[in-house]
């Protein structure tokens, strides 16, 4: 399909917009975290291992996209992408050991557990969940805006968001779940994040009208399992290295997953048809919510 002149500008502005994202969240997330300098120095350098030097980033670029659209202050659009990524990050360190997944590769390095040991995994994953809150609860936003955040985010994370969508999933294992019940566990597990990281950096931003948080929670929820869709396509189809974590993974802890419930050509429109409801849902903003779409466009066709 060839693209028109205008179109490739777009990407290539949007590639642009997206490196110097990541590029500042390396300088962001660093400054929030505590210098291997200060005792535990173990712990503290196992910290900036587990945070630092990897992954996309799609959570803070999702962070950046809302909190730009609703003129949030730089350092509150910051803090909501360090907190959002400090928690995925605790979520990865946790569930790469050995009591729950038990893998030895993530974003191309050994995993924490490996690189140091169990109980700095663990310790590493608690005190990047802590961290998380008080880099919300810093800085110059309102108090009324800080708890929304803050709450915000502690649902997203808590038993009724993460934390239970992971205890669905190690529940699940050799179980062959429904539709609906892997729908709702991979909303939980992946999605509630995915959703609170556009929440967090619209909500560091001017007061939503009901109208257009309802518009934004359409588009995260689509995105959010979106995500998740295009994650089980990838175990199935990608390999470790291009993946940088152990790919067939699901298939190989006999896990319910999209592919192993719809297949692999209706994974794949399903993934879209996703990608057309997140487009949909931001049509009341218009062509300032041009990053949110391209967003959702990169969750969808992304290859790692
Ligand atoms: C241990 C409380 C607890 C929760 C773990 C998120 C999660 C729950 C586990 C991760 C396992 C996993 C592979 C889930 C699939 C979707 C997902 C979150 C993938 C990793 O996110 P990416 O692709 O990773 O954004 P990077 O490394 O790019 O940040």
């Amino acid at each position: 399909m060839r693209m028109e002149k205008s179109e490739i500008a777009m990407r290539e502005e949007f590639t642009r917009w997206c490196k110097t994202v990541q590029s500042q969240m390396e300088t962001v997330l660093l400054s929030h975290l505590p210098a291997t300098t200060l005792a535990p120095h173990k712990l503290h350098e196992a910290m900036q291992y587990a945070v630092l030097d990897g992954g996309k980033r799609v959570r803070p670029l999702l962070a950046f996209a809302a909190g730009e659209l609703f003129d949030a202050p730089r350092d509150g659009i910051q803090r909501a992408a360090c907190a959002v990524e400090m928690i995925h990050a605790y979520s990865l360190v946790h569930d790469d050991m050995p009591c729950m997944d038990d893998d030895a590769l993530r974003r191309g390095k050994p995993t924490v557990h490996k690189k140091y040991d169990e109980a700095t995994a663990l310790l590493v994953g608690d005190a990047l969940q802590a961290q998380a809150f008080e880099v919300i609860a810093g800085g110059n936003l309102d108090a009324q805006r800080k708890v929304a955040m803050v709450s915000c985010l502690a649902r997203a994370a808590g038993s009724l968001g993460m934390c239970g969508g992971q205890a669905i999933d190690l529940d699940s294992v050799g179980i062959s779940l429904s539709r609906d019940a892997l729908e709702h566990m991979h909303r939980l597990k992946t999605g509630a994040l995915l959703e609170a990281s556009v929440m967090l950096g619209a909500l560091a931003g001017k007061s939503l009208l009901s109208a257009e948080e309802l518009a934004l929670r359409a588009y995260s929820s689509a995105i959010g399992l979106a995500f998740q869709v295009v994650d089980d396509i990838l175990d199935a189809t990608a390999d470790s290295a291009t993946l940088g974590k152990t790919a067939g993974k699901d298939a190989a802890s006999n896990k319910p997953t999209y592919v192993s419930i719809l297949g692999l050509n209706e994974s794949l429109a399903l993934a879209e048809k996703l990608r057309q409801d997140a487009h949909q849902a931001l049509l009341p903003f218009g062509d300032p919510a041009m990053r949110l779409k391209e967003l959702a466009d990169l969750i969808v066709q992304r290859k790692t």
